[in-house]
């Protein structure tokens, strides 16, 4: 049979759905501090389906906001805030431990989302970053970094982030700095909806990735697995025509609002594709290129493919990078154990 006629062959088949693979993976939104708690509160009401928690010092604030669960951290604060101070926010949620423990209960992924500068979502995230690790979750980070204005908070927010990056499986950093670029004009509070739908849109896009039947599957096992191998990773997404794979990929990487990261020594990863029925093998190839030739050459790429009629000549490329730097926190930022780091703070 000659090749030409396998390939006319293969053009007129259709995918069995019964072959393709689906997962039950338990999935938790979990917002902390003002801004994470704001944050899940309209990303609620902007749809988003995942079950939610809102974890804050504040009583007020948590008064306010919509979340499927909302858990005071009281024992230090009586609810009145941290008063700016990232020493109460953390030891209020190490007081709390038992309880954010029981939340973690059965759940694969969670996302912590958190605004840094404050006291609370700063000092309370790694603290919740590790018991949800300790309870066998993976954990994606998603941190907001304050404006650069707000001085001694965004000193405050750096170092917040370097305890986020050594507990958390995976980081994505958004800066409010970056909102000025691209929504001047907008409304302070409209201006923190276009970040929450970006932060609502990549979660959104990564539960489907896991969840929904795949042609080339990527699992719970293979993430956990890879990034576990890698130091510090980061997730980046575009969409667009799939006629340009290569665009959709340089917008994946230059996001809009997303902290500038160096890819350059990014030791592995994984890429997954999600387009229509039609589009060919060619188009995922080039986007799959133009990633891998960002990386080592020794780089571990693990591809995953899905098959979504919704996205008829159209891409969403999804990319997982380990082994990221993060220029912000300078070259030399020291590497600390999750035991350095706890013995530092039994010493405090
Ligand atoms: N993206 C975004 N950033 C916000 C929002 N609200 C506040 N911020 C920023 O987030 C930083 C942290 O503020 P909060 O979340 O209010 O602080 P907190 O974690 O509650 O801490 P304390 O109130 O000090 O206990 C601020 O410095 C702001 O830059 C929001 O709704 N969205
Ligand atoms: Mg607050």
């Amino acid at each position: 049979m000659s090749i030409e006629s396998l390939i006319r062959r293969a053009s007129s088949y259709t995918l069995v759905e019964r072959e393709l693979y689906e997962e039950k993976i338990n999935i938790m939104v979990v917002g902390i501090g003002g801004a994470g708690c704001n944050a899940v509160s309209r990303m609620k009401k902007l749809g988003l389906s995942v079950p939610t928690v809102a974890i804050n010092t504040d009583i007020n604030n948590l008064r306010t906001v919509e979340a499927d669960k909302k858990i005071l951290l009281k024992k230090y604060t009586k609810g009145l805030g941290s008063g700016g101070l990232v020493e109460i926010g953390e030891k209020s949620a190490i007081l709390a431990s038992k309880e954010l423990e029981n939340i973690f209960d059965g759940i694969d992924i969670v996302f912590l989302t958190t605004g840094l500068g404050g006291g609370t979502g700063t000092g309370a995230t790694p603290i919740i970053a590790e018991i949800a690790k300790r309870k066998g979750a993976l954990v994606i980070t998603i941190a907001t970094m304050p404006f650069k204005i707000e001085r001694a908070r965004f000193i405050k927010a750096k170092e917040g982030l370097k305890r986020i990056v050594e507990l958390s499986n995976t980081l994505i950093v958004l800066e409010n700095d970056k909102l000025m670029e691209i929504a001047p004009n907008l409304p302070i509070k409209k201006a923190f909806i276009v970040m929450d739908q970006l932060i609502s849109y990549t979660i959104m896009s990564f539960v489907d990735v896991l969840t929904k039947p795949s042609l080339m599957n990527i699992d719970l096992e293979d993430l956990k697995r890879i990034m576990k191998n890698g130091r510090y990773s980061t997730i980046l997404i575009g969409e667009g025509d799939a006629s340009d794979p290569r665009k959709i990929v340089v917008d994946a990487l230059n996001r809009p609002l997303i902290m500038d990261m160096d890819y350059s020594k990014a030791s592995g990863g994984v890429i997954h594709i999600t387009t229509g029925e039609n589009v060919p093998l060619s188009a995922v190839y080039s986007a799959v290129d133009a990633i891998s030739s960002l990386m080592k050459d020794n780089a571990n790429l693990m591809i995953g493919a899905r098959i979504d009629p919704q996205f008829e000549n159209k891409m969403r490329v999804l990319v997982l990078l380990t082994d990221i730097k993060i220029p912000i926190l300078g070259e030399e930022y020291e590497v600390k154990s999750l035991k350095t780091y706890e013995m530092e703070r039994s010493q405090r």
